[in-house]
């Protein structure tokens, strides 16, 4: 791959809006992915291998639970520097930010908030330094986008609960020491579950066969008969709110991720337009290249903006669910219209591992697709802003 010659575009010059702290991050996160992850992260996505090394720099640089409490072995940090390094990590990859994400927001984040104490002094700080990875499990085969639909279920046996059913398109399931595992009691009321690997029947095949997020590593959580200690049961939040809340703090990661995949793409067809002579002059003196930078960069300005205010209202306290859900949408589909068009611009070198776009728009597709697909947060602001929702077809509504 070639070398990495990011530049960070800041059009509106929003770094005005940042903190010197924030700039800290920010820059620091930027630093280590062009000295560790860069030379490296071709290489692992064209043999599908996860960069497991990593993990420790990760944790380094604040990318394990940037907002959970020093208390609990996180930094601390605000959701604006949450935002940024998220930003930076999947400047590179999407599944480095994956990588990140699923552990931050999808597992420190439902222990923290729906764990009792014990189990936060428990996983938290081995979690905050990559020394014990999670996963989460809620999607199954016959229930992605509807997974209050799951079928997973687990029964109190007196002393345990016993666990049935499975999961998947799972991040990190094949390496991950816990599992937080969404599934049904007798009742039909979703619980969270801290699944440990090497409990009987507990097993976690991992999914080949990917052309996008090569280099993070998907699996299945396949739960026959797993007897669950019932101090494994998350006990301060129940029902299908649960997973959801903590799907927002996942999905509000990706809307500032997937600025970094766009501004990579971008960065890379600027030089490269700049740089590339046809017909005597540089490509980026054609019109219809400087239309399509100038739409990247306009596009790339609005995201930041949608994402530096849903920052501020997170930091508050004010982010709806859906305010969440069309920050995720509009990011995710202008970083992947961005990543298309980029690997027009490169003309044929677009499809080599020469630069990270081609891979980059492979690992969109995924992005598009997990965490709500794009038309799932299109019904939801359209659930928002009329009231109805389009997801109840039984009409018990009316
Ligand atoms: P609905 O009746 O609307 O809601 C059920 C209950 O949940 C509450 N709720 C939320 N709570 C917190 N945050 C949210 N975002 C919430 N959205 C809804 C709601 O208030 C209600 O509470 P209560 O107390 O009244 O019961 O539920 P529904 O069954 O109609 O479904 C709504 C829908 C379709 C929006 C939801 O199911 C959905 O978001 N589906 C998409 C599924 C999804 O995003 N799966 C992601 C799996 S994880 C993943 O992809 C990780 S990728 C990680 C990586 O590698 O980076
Ligand atoms: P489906 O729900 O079957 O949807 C198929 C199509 O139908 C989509 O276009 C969808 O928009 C459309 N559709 C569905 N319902 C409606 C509707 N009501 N109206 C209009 N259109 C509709 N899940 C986890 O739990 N944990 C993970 O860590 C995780 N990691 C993942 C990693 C990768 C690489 C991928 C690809 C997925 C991951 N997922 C994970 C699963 C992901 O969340 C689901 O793939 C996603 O929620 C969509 O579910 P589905 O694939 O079953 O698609």
């Amino acid at each position: 791959m070639a070398e990495d010659r990011f530049q960070a575009p800041d059009y509106y010059q929003l770094d005005e809006l940042l903190t010197d702290e924030h700039k800290l991050i920010r820059d620091t996160v930027r630093a280590w992915v062009k000295a560790n992850v860069s030379p490296i992260i071709e290489e692992y996505a064209q043999r599908a291998e996860f960069p497991k090394h990593l993990i420790p720099g990760i944790a380094e640089i604040g990318g394990f639970g940037p907002y959970i409490p020093v208390e609990y072995g996180g930094p601390g940090l605000d959701q604006i520097s949450y935002g940024l390094i998220m930003q930076e990590l999947e400047r590179c990859d999407s599944g480095l930010r994956s990588t990140s994400s699923v552990q931050s927001s999808l597992v420190m984040y439902p222990i923290w908030k729906y764990g009792n104490e014990e189990q936060r002094q428990k996983y938290l700080p081995k979690l905050a330094t990559g020394e014990m990875m999670g996963c989460f499990g809620l999607t199954e085969p016959d229930h992605g986008s509807n997974p209050g639909g799951m079928v997973t279920n687990f029964k109190d046996k007196g002393d345990h609960y016993l666990l049935n059913g499975a999961k998947m398109w799972i991040t990190n399931a094949p390496i991950a020491d816990i599992a937080v595992v969404w599934a049904k009691n007798e009742a039909g009321r979703i619980h969270g579950l801290l699944v440990e690997r090497g409990m009987e029947g507990f097993t976690t095949p991992e999914t080949h066969n990917k052309w996008s997020l090569r280099a993070s590593i998907t699996g299945e959580l396949v739960f026959d008969n797993v007897k669950i200690p019932k101090e494994n049961l998350l006990p301060n939040k129940s029902g299908l709110g649960a997973p959801l809340g903590c799907l927002d703090s996942a999905r509000y990661g990706i809307a500032w991720g997937a600025i970094g995949a766009a501004m990579d793409c971008y960065d890379s067809a600027l030089r490269y337009t700049k740089e590339r002579i046809q017909f005597g002059v540089p490509i980026a003196s054609f019109q219809l290249t400087q239309k399509k930078l100038a739409e990247m960069i306009t596009e790339i300005t609005k995201a930041q903006l949608l994402t530096w205010r849903l920052g501020v209202l997170r930091n508050e306290g004010r982010a709806t669910s859906a305010q969440i859900s069309m920050a995720k949408r509009n990011n995710v589909n202008m970083a992947l219209t961005i990543a298309r068009e980029a690997r027009q611009m490169h003309g044929a070198m677009g499809i080599t591992g020469e630069y990270s776009i081609m891979r980059h728009m492979a690992n969109l597709e995924s992005v598009v697709t997990y965490e709500g697909t794009h038309d799932i947060h299109l019904l939801i602001t359209g659930m928002d802003v009329t009231g109805i929702s389009a997801f109840s077809n039984d009409g018990s509504q009316f």
